[in-house]
Parts: C-alpha cells; sequence; structure tokens
C-alpha cells in the first residue's frame, strides 16, 4: 500500500490573477488530487490510522469527502458507504459509484446525512469518517503548506492565505499547517458564500451558531454549523482570520473566469475562494487596511470539487445569472 493516497500538487503563478492583486498570485491545485479535491490529504491519513482493522467506513458528505472516504477505502480493500444529502447533484452519486462506494441519499442538507452517518456507524460497527471535524483530518490537510513552504524555498513566505470553508476543515488544516511551518503571522482570508456562511455567522455572534437552512447553491460548503476547532482559532490572537462573504453569482462568475483563464474547471465551493481575487475582495480588505497595501505573494488554495461539468455548470448560469 501506498504511504499516501494524496499527491503533491503543483504550485502555480497565475499571471492574470497577480495582475489583478497586483502581487504574485501562487495557485495550490489541490484540484488535481486523486478524487479531485484536498479531501484525500485529511481523509486518506484518518482512513489509515483509523480503518486499518476496519470492516467499511461510513461517510456523511455533500460530495468530496465521500469521494475521498470511497477512493481511501477502495485502496485498502474495504467498503464504504457513503451518505449524501439530497442537494448533492446526480453526476456526484456516478462518479461515487465509479469508486465502488455504496451510495444512500438522506435528507435535505449534509447534517441531515450526518446524523444517518452516525446511526449506521452505531448499527452496522462501521468506521465514522467526518467530513470536516477531526484532528487526524487537520493534520491531513496540513501537508498541502509544507508542500507550498518547500516548493516556495526558504525565505519567501506568502503575504496571505486565501481558503474556502465549509465546516472548517480546511481552514483548521491551513492554520495547523502555518504553525508548523512558523508562518503565524500570515492572516487567512476565509470564504464563504451568503447562504452557506456558518463561520461567519460564528465570528459575528462571538458563538457558535447553527443556520436555519443552507440556501447558497455551493452545496459544499452547506455545513449548518461551523466545527468548534475552527471559530476557536477565529477568537484567538495567535492568528489573524479574515471572514468574507461573496454571493453564489460572484463564486459562479469567479468559477467561468477560472475555467477560462486558468483553463480549470472547478466547483462553487472553490469559486468562492476564487471569487475574493475577480472580485476586487482583496484589494477591499487592503483599502481598508485590514490586509497590507504591499501585500506579499497571494496563496490561493483551490479546493477543487468534484460536483461540477459542462450541464451542472450550465445549470448553474440558469439558476443564477439571470
Ligand atoms: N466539503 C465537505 C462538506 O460538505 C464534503 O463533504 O465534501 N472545497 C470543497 C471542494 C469542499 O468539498 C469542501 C467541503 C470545502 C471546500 C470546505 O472544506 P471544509 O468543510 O473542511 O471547511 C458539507
Amino acid at each position: 500500500m501506498a504511504e499516501y493516497f494524496h499527491v503533491n500538487t503543483p504550485l502555480l503563478e497565475s499571471m492574470s490573477m497577480s495582475k489583478l492583486v497586483g502581487t504574485t498570485v501562487y495557485l495550490k491545485m489541490e484540484n488535481s488530487q486523486p478524487t479531485g479535491s484536498f479531501k484525500i490529504r485529511g481523509i486518506g491519513h484518518l482512513c489509515q490510522k483509523l480503518a486499518k482493522e476496519s470492516t467499511g467506513v461510513v461517510c456523511s458528505s455533500g460530495g468530496n469527502a465521500g469521494m475521498a472516504a470511497a477512493y481511501a477505502a477502495r485502496k485498502m480493500g474495504i467498503p464504504a458507504t457513503i451518505i449524501i444529502p439530497s442537494s448533492t447533484p446526480p453526476l456526484v452519486v456516478k462518479r461515487l459509484k465509479d469508486q465502488g462506494a455504496t451510495v444512500k441519499c438522506i435528507g435535505k442538507v449534509w447534517d441531515d446525512a450526518n446524523a444517518e452517518a452516525l446511526r449506521l456507524a452505531e448499527t452496522e460497527g462501521l468506521t465514522y469518517v467526518p467530513p470536516f471535524d477531526h484532528p487526524l483530518l487537520w493534520q491531513g490537510h496540513a501537508s498541502l503548506i509544507a508542500e507550498v513552504a518547500a516548493s516556495l524555498g526558504s525565505g519567501v513566505k506568502p503575504g496571505a492565505v486565501l481558503v474556502a470553508v465549509g465546516g472548517g476543515g480546511l481552514l483548521c488544516g491551513v492554520i495547523q499547517g502555518l504553525k508548523d511551518v512558523g508562518w503565524t503571522d500570515v492572516p487567512v482570508v476565509a470564504m464563504e458564500t451568503v447562504g452557506a456562511d456558518c463561520f461567519n455567522a460564528a465570528v459575528k455572534a462571538g458563538k457558535l451558531v447553527t443556520l436555519d437552512d443552507i440556501t447558497s447553491e455551493a452545496k459544499c460548503l452547506g455545513a449548518k454549523t461551523v466545527c468548534k476547532k475552527a471559530f476557536e482559532y477565529s477568537q484567538c490572537s495567535e492568528v489573524t482570520i479574515i471572514s468574507e462573504l461573496v454571493t453564489d453569482q460572484q463564486a459562479l462568475s469567479a468559477i467561468e473566469a477560472f475555467l477560462d483563464e486558468e483553463r480549470v474547471l472547478v466547483e462553487m465551493a472553490c469559486g468562492a475562494a476564487l471569487a475574493a481575487v475577480y472580485s476586487g475582495l482583496i484589494q477591499r480588505l487592503q483599502g481598508e487596511g485590514r490586509l497590507p497595501t504591499l501585500l506579499g505573494p497571494l496563496l490561493v488554495i483551490v479546493c477543487g470539487g468534484s460536483s461540477i461539468d459542462m450541464e451542472q455548470l450550465s445549470n448553474l448560469k440558469h439558476k443564477l445569472h439571470n
């Protein structure tokens, strides 16, 4: 068995994005992971630690965590059951089945699917694979910052990191990675869409908040409550997290611009992060003094995602661009 399930992804310089922001923009291309997103880093690590002796794994997911769990389970020779909510597009069901997983669609949003995954873990004795709330996931995701540090070489460090937030697992992993390489003074811009904004709501309220519903099309950002660790990071002085929102329309426009300019198709969850560049949010933060005017290189985590193809893109355009 391979030591890791994830691959070392390319770190690319984007000329067009650099021009927009006025500083070098580096793209960490997590879309090129075997399952199309960063999730395999943490989930691969967790499965190797917790599921070696397992009779099977069960994972609740908006899609990408499930893809990673199905992939890891297949490589480990154990069955995977993936519980998704009805908001997950059919193309993801097909991709999960292609990975050999059993797929069950339960409830409207991820939180509903998760309740069923926890129940199955209990009643069937399966190993529960959480999509974002576990220290082993954060440890696995942290490897992406270690790779960036190695790619940039000594003496170069990002001026800021741009990241999408769903349940907060990627954010926790990125912060852990920044701590590991001694970059705790690098601010993190944490992006969500309006309607999938549980982290922003918690930051504003000063406590964990459970959203009534997920109304954004960025379903993979659609956890109703952010994980406690992400909230704690937002409250501590050790790291700087700037929580910002974009609209679904801005996230979709970002996906389209990224496809045109970088020739890569990513899903809405990732579009939320890219929109910070394309919508001018980074410059706005500089104007407000929340990011330095002379900003060092901007590191964009291109988290990727499988919930997108040409048909889904055209569905989203139809829904959002009218
Ligand atoms: N998606 C999770 C949670 O969904 C999932 O089950 O796949 N970018 C992409 C492409 C993602 O799939 C996700 C999470 C994120 C960003 C956000 O990561 P998180 O949840 O660790 O903050 C409900």
